[in-house]
C-alpha cells in the first residue's frame, strides 16, 4: 500500500455534491482506501478568472494502484461526473481529480507530473493538503506547512 493524495475540484452544476460522490467514488477504486476527507473549501477561481468560485477539497488515499492506473481511475471518475473536456486549459469543470502526490514517487512523462508542479503555487490546494497532512514532505517542493504560509489564502472560505 502506497499513501497517496488527490485533490477535488467543482464550479460546474452541484459542485458540493459531486466533490462529496467523488470521495465515494475514491473510496470504492479497487485495491484502494480512501483514509481521511479533508474540509469543503469555497475557493475565489484561480487562473481563469472569468468563471465561477469552485468546491475543492484533497483526499488521503491508501492504495496498491500503481501512478498511471490511479490516473485512469480518476479520469474515469470524471467522465463519469460528466466531464467535458473542451480544451479551455483551467477553465470550468463539474469535476477536476488530480494526484498530488504518491509516497516515494518523483514521475515526469507525458501523461503525468508527481508531485503535482503547480501545487507550490495554489492556495486551493495547500489548505485541504495542510488540514490532512502539514508536515508531509513533497520532493523537490518542500513540507506543505512551510508552502502554506508562502501563499495568500484570502478569500477561501471553510465550508461547515
Ligand atoms: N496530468 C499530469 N500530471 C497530473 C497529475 N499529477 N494529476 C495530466 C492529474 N493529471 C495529471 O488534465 C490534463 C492532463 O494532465 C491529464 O489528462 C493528465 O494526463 P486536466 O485536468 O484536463 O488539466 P487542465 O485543467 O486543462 O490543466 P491543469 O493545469 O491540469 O489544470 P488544473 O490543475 O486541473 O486546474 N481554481 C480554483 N479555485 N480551484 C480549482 O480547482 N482548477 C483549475 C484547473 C483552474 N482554477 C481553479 C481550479
Ligand atoms: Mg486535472
Amino acid at each position: 500500500m502506497k499513501q497517496a493524495f488527490v485533490a477535488l475540484g467543482s464550479n460546474l452544476g452541484d459542485a458540493w455534491a459531486q466533490v462529496q460522490d467523488a470521495f465515494d467514488a475514491l473510496a470504492q477504486l479497487p485495491g484502494t482506501r480512501l483514509v481521511a476527507r479533508s474540509p469543503l473549501y469555497l475557493t475565489p477561481p484561480w487562473g481563469v478568472l472569468d468563471q465561477p468560485p469552485f468546491i475543492n477539497a484533497v483526499a488521503q488515499l491508501e492504495t496498491t494502484l500503481s501512478p498511471h492506473e490511479l490516473l485512469d481511475a480518476l479520469l474515469a471518475i470524471e467522465r463519469a461526473a460528466g466531464r467535458v473536456r473542451d480544451g479551455q486549459r483551467w477553465g470550468p469543470r463539474t469535476l477536476d481529480l488530480d494526484v498530488l502526490h504518491m509516497a516515494d514517487v518523483v514521475l515526469d512523462d507525458e501523461r503525468l507530473h508527481l508531485p503535482h508542479p503547480r501545487i507550490r503555487e495554489r492556495a486551493f490546494v495547500l489548505v485541504p493538503l495542510n488540514d490532512l497532512a502539514p508536515d508531509l514532505h513533497l520532493q523537490g517542493l518542500g513540507r506543505v506547512g512551510d508552502l502554506l504560509e508562502a501563499v495568500d489564502t484570502a478569500g477561501l472560505e471553510r465550508l461547515p
